[in-house]
């Protein structure tokens, strides 16, 4: 397949400034007449073709200027329309297709989800619907007309105000007309159809605006839309607040639907979501789906500024909108709840799937400068690194000059389609400074590792750091060039208080953060009184693994008396990682793990610390999962003794801590009645983590709690946790437990995705036989993208012993799907397929094994190039 490559990039010849849309809906045959408002750009040579892009289309009929054109006047293929001489002057362009929604399981396009018309055009699905320079540079004005039969689809939505509604005479058939004024690309179109209920609400803008709000759903769903809603509106008045960013429409919707490719869209003024990011109460919702629903939701909504009203110019610059949305929508949550947790929760994220895209074959820059499929570059590293850089742009800078940058981005590039170079202007101009080596964080892919080696000589009362930095190779970047990193530190002095210092040479400094910019530094700090313990990378302050000459005790100390809270945890997750580094290579030699008695006292401590936020004491006591502690271990990893290591240590730590934990569990109270909120949610993780210890305690002993928990649950989030103690470890009741939560939540889909997940990671040698005949269950489908993920996704990212089992049968089981996922839909598949990004860190016989999988999944015929790209780039 073509390569597309940044260089390339080339304004179009021709602008399309209208678009108006006349949709009549059919569930087998759709019509759409396209009239598009053609300009001839300067520059373009009079008579140059006009070539739009198409895929999968039926042309049924193409006027110019109402003229109907002849065979010799354009070459139309089922994904390309070329004009082949059109005129100088501005002219109407009409083109008639004809679509067939319900056998449109790509989910890309015009498709039906249980019965709704809906669409999905990011990035390159406009061009399913009709015939259009489909891409993000090209703005046009839309007015789209919508027909369908009234009892088909009493509700017709669409992009921007409502102008028209009315009944088409002597038909069933109804019609509503939407105009939305703000000039957008063409993956902005949306148009929803289909019998919803409508939850309504409405917002006052900070300059007296009224916004009519609504969230469609399923029937029977609007009960579940009150948390989707509170969060809508607490975004819209938060950009406010924050970016002093309005709405503007007088109508702002979100419609859930349940068979979606990714998580949500933010469609100019009408949002589609993935209904797992809108449904929710408490008897089917955890309080991590409130969470993230809280996050999708505004993250969508943020996009009206950051993506919308200012786009992308080309797909090369996915993260300008997102990267920088994602860090909008972290901050929001940050200011919603616990700053410190939701920054631990998102460099966990973070370290958990970027880390280790960024170290293996799928590596791309944060701005990749090359791609095959661009639906394959919704990664990680586009969202979670593009968010860290923006981040560390702000710690670099200053709250004041990222500020007055924003602010100019949105002043300047209102309207238009840009560029991360027009990005870091504003910033540069802000602030004064060069950010060219800055910069580099959009070129360079792989993440930096920084050594950090220092010393306390008490004759001069200096403190000395040696620090290297260096870039991996990543794919076709060899070679690197040494990245601005900003290095938040402090001397923690012997009583747990920082310590005040004279000065800081060979290095930049801006307050506490080090600018290192060179691949070595020596850096002096002068006039320390008493032997510090450094804590480095205070709040992640960049996206970079960290090594330092720190033992145990001074991490220990760290995790006790930090004042940086993420400092803390990230002290006592390293010990952790170290002694499960050490365990797993002491089972590999068929070695019991050394016990670490300072560790676990370290747990109790943290655990009985009532100063501290429970969610904080949560995320401390929790375990690196193993795919952590795999990418720690980095090459040769046999990712059974890596499990046989974290048993160990959690099975050790709570048959030590037993008493303690089961004491602070039941003391520990949430409230009479539940609610979401950060307060409730923490002491909820909180008890839940304690009680996973006690589930793992040698010989089940503490089995009956677990399953009482369970049985006493009044909230989907003890249920669940419960759940997975009971089938993860192995107690007993686990198949009266799963039935009970199936009977339970029989009707409620989004709970039975979580019961299919409960299976697909347990770390059992008969799970992947309970996968193959759980798809066969009749709630199994693999046309819905939730229930595949849910099942097989979570078994190939979530289920790190099976799906790496020895002998190669989870390797082909992942690989077998994707290939017969890729016919029908190519998008879902390679993703899936991308579960396979680590392959090269594996021991020797399961490296072979996956690799067996990957060339046979090379060598089917008429793959699509979603699964083509990931494939051969995985294989390079
Ligand atoms: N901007 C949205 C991306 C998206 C998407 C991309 C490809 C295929 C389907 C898709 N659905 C949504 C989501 C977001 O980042 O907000
Ligand atoms: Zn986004």
């Amino acid at each position: 397949p073509a390569e597309i490559r940044l260089e390339d990039y080339r304004p179009s010849a021709y602008a399309i400034d209208k678009v108006d849309l006349d949709i009549r809906l059919a569930p087998k045959a759709a019509k759409v007449r396209a009239r598009l408002s053609v300009n001839r750009r300067d520059g373009t040579a009079p008579g140059t073709p006009l070539v739009l892009d198409g895929d999968d289309l039926k042309l049924v009929g193409l006027k110019l200027d109402d003229v109907v054109l002849g065979a010799d006047a354009f070459e139309a293929t089922p994904d390309r329309l070329e004009i082949v001489a059109p005129p100088a002057d501005p002219f109407m362009l009409e083109i008639v297709t004809e679509l067939d929604p319900d056998a449109n399981s790509k989910l890309m396009g015009l498709y039906r989800s249980s019965d709704t018309y809906c669409t999905q055009c990011e990035a390159e699905g406009f061009r399913r619907i009709t015939y259009f320079l489909d891409r993000p540079d090209v703005l046009s004005v839309y007015t789209t007309r919508i027909e369908a039969r009234r009892t088909e689809a009493p509700v017709l939505l669409g992009n921007g105000n409502l102008t028209a509604t009315g009944d088409v005479p002597g038909t069933d058939r109804h019609f509503a007309v939407w105009h939305d004024p703000h000039p957008k690309p063409s993956y902005l179109f949306a148009m929803v159809a289909g019998d919803l209920a409508l939850v309504e609400d409405s917002f006052t803008t900070a300059s007296g605006r009224e916004v009519k709000l609504g969230i469609y759903v399923e029937h029977g769903n609007e009960e579940r839309c009150g948390w989707a809603m509170d969060c809508l509106k607490r975004s819209m008045r938060w950009d406010e607040e924050a970016f002093g960013l309005e709405y503007d429409l007088d109508v702002f919707n979100i419609v859930a639907v349940s068979d979606f490719n990714m998580g949500a869209m933010e469609n100019k003024g009408l949002n589609i979501f993935n209904d797992k990011y809108v449904l929710a109460d408490p008897d089917t919702a955890t309080d991590q789906d409130y969470a993230n629903i809280e996050g999708v939701i505004a993250h969508e909504y943020f996009h009206n500024w950051t993506g919308n009203r200012i786009t992308c110019r080309d797909w090369f610059q996915l993260c300008l909108k997102e990267g920088l949305t994602v860090f909008r929508d972290q901050e929001f949550s940050s200011d919603q709840r616990s700053r410190p947790v939701k920054r631990i929760s998102d460099v966990r994220l973070l370290k958990s799937h970027q880390f280790p895209e960024d170290a293996g074959p799928l590596a791309h820059p944060v701005r990749p400068r090359l791609y095959q499929e661009i639906n394959n570059f919704y990664t990680a590293t586009v969202y979670e690194k593009g968010a860290e850089v923006v981040r560390m742009l702000k710690t670099f800078l200053g709250d004041e000059a990222f500020a007055a940058g924003m602010a100019l981005y949105f002043r300047r590039h209102d309207g238009e389609a840009t560029t991360i170079e027009a990005f870091l202007s504003c910033f540069a101009e802000s602030s004064g400074q060069d950010l060219t080596q800055f910069a580099l964080w959009y070129e360079q892919a792989g993440t930096p590792v920084i050594d950090v080696d220092s010393r306390y000589d008490a004759g001069t009362r200096q403190f000395v750091m040696h620090i290297r930095q260096q870039v991996p190779p990543t794919p076709r970047q060899p070679e690197k060039q040494p990245m601005a990193i900003p290095l938040r530190i402090g001397l923690v002095g012997p009583n747990g208080e920082d310590l005040e210092y004279g000065g800081i040479g060979g290095v930049d400094v801006e307050g506490d953060v080090l600018r290192i910019a060179e691949a070595e530094h020596k850096i002096v700090i002068s006039d320390v009184a008493v032997k510090p313990i450094p804590s480095l990378l205070r709040n992640f302050s960049a996206p970079v693994l960290l090594e330092s000459n720190l033992g145990e005790d001074d991490l220990l100390f760290l995790a006790r008396h930090d004042r940086d809270p993420f400092n803390r945890w990230q002290a006592l997750q390293t010990v952790a990682l170290q002694a499960l580094i050490a365990g797993a290579s002491a089972a590999v030699e068929g070695r019991t793990p050394d016990a670490d008695p300072q560790l676990i006292e370290a747990f109790a401590s943290v655990a009985g610390d009532e100063s501290l936020d429970p969610a904080f004491r949560a995320l401390a006591l929790q375990l690196p999962g193993e795919a952590d502690i795999a990418r720690e271990i980095g090459s040769d990893v046999d990712p059974d003794a890596v499990a046989a290591a974290r048993n160990h240590l959690r099975r050790t730590t709570a048959d030590s801590l037993r008493s303690t934990f089961r004491r602070q569990f039941e003391a520990l109270r949430d409230g009479e009645n539940y609610s979401p909120s950060a307060a409730q949610a923490g002491i909820r993780a909180l008890r839940n983590t304690l009680l996973e210890y006690l589930a793992h305690a040698t010989g089940g002993a503490e089995g009956d709690l677990v399953r009482k928990h369970f049985e006493a649950a009044d909230n989907m989030t003890d249920r669940y946790a419960a759940l997975n103690m009971i089938v993860h470890a192995g107690l007993e009741g686990r198949d009266a437990a799963l039935s009970r939560f199936y009977d339970r939540h029989r009707n409620h889909a989004l709970a039975i995705d979580k019961w299919f997940t409960v299976q697909a990671t347990a770390g059992h040698a008969d799970t992947l036989d309970k996968i193959r005949a759980l798809t066969a269950h009749p709630a199994f489908s693999f046309g819905n993208p939730n229930r595949v993920r849910a099942l097989i996704g979570a078994f190939a990212t979530g289920n790190q012993t099976q799906f790496n089992r020895i002998d190669g049968a989870g390797f082909d089981f992942v690989a077998d799907t994707v290939l017969a996922l890729d016919e029908r839909n190519p998008q879902v598949a390679a993703r899936l397929l991308s579960a396979f990004r680590s392959w090269r860190a594996l021991e020797p016989v399961r490296r072979a094994a996956a690799e067996r999988a990957l060339r046979k999944v090379e060598a089917k015929q008429n793959l699509s190039r979603d699964v083509q790209d990931i494939v051969s780039r995985s294989l390079q």
